[in-house]
């Protein structure tokens, strides 16, 4: 038996939490076009036959000096302790630049096995040799393997190489476990990728999910709960409620039907808009958000 944990690290939208629902068969961390959408570390286990990797998704590496991107950075940085493989991820639909030379800076000072992937093969116009050429300069010696975490092209591949260089070890959970995460921050998460994925624009980075109260009803049939989506200004509210209340209905929608299928209860959302300035300068609630 042999098990790791296996850190994906890579630019916002490289495609790191798509790539780890795809290896674990669910939805582990929520996906959307836009950059920055994953802001915690997540863990999603990956079970073979004779081996456990659990992957730790983060938030994508991003230079900048504001507080909340810096408390994302030192959380990047954090994922790395006690990790047996890191895990690069590039985007190759986007040509290397600064922000990736960075990167591999801060990959190249990872003490242990460092495994670069070339992900989104099936853009075909791609710059996949411009950063094999880049990565080969920085990385000398880390395997690059090329696949697509939409399709699943060269997957089987990196996990075979995984499963080769993964160390002698017990599991660490349940064979039938694909994430730890709590209910209520999944629920949380959901929401605010439905959020994401309905608004757009300057919406995305403003908000964030509380969840106040959750009920267990019906016999265990269906679980209630209230949460509130805050955001940073009044005019930002209109934006999320929509004509009529229409948008938020439809954000409550498409997440109950989602997480009425990721848990084995039917769902039931009761959220509400409000506001909290300036929150990303908050130090005590970046504090709780981003962990
Ligand atoms: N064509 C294509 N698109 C992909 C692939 N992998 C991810 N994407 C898309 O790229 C976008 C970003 O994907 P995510 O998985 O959220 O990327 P991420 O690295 O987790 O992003 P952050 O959490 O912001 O750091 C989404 O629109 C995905 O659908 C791929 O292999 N091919
Ligand atoms: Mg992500």
């Amino acid at each position: 038996m042999k098990s790791a944990f296996v850190s994906i690290i890579g630019r916002p939208s490289s495609g790191k939490s798509s790539f780890i629902n795809r290896v674990c068969g669910y939805k582990v961390s929520i996906v959307t076009p836009v950059p920055q959408t994953t802001r915690n570390r997540i863990r999603g286990i990956y079970n073979g036959t004779n081996v456990q990797l659990v992957f730790v998704d983060t938030p994508g590496y991003h230079l900048s000096e504001k507080k909340f991107n810096l408390q994302m950075t030192k959380l990047i940085q954090d994922s790395l302790e006690d990790v047996d493989i890191l895990l690069y991820m590039i985007d190759v639909s986007r040509q290397p630049g600064s922000e990736e030379s960075s990167i591999a800076d801060f990959v190249s000072g990872f003490n242990g096995p460092k495994v670069v992937v070339m992900n989104k093969i099936d853009i075909k116009q791609n710059y996949l040799e411009g950063h094999k050429a880049f990565v080969q300069t920085r990385l000398k010696d880390a395997p690059i393997f090329a696949v697509s975490a939409m399709t699943g092209e060269g997957i089987p591949e990196l996990l075979n190489y995984l499963e080769e260089i993964a160390p002698e070890g017990t599991r660490y959970y349940d064979d039938d476990i694909y994430t730890d995460q709590e209910p209520s921050f999944r629920i949380a998460e959901i929401i605010r990728e439905k959020v994401i994925l309905e608004t757009r624009e300057e919406i995305p980075h403003s908000i964030y999910i509380e969840i106040l109260d959750m009920e267990m009803q019906e016999e265990g049939k269906s679980l209630w709960v209230r949460g509130i989506i805050y955001t940073e200004r009044d005019s930002q509210v209109g934006i999320i409620v929509g004509h009529g209340g229409n948008r938020i209905k439809k954000i409550r929608k498409e997440a109950e039907k989602e997480l009425s299928a990721i848990f084995p209860y039917r769902v039931k959302l009761d959220l509400r808009v409000k506001v909290k300035k300036k929150w990303r300068r908050d130090d005590a609630l970046l504090k709780k958000l981003i962990f």
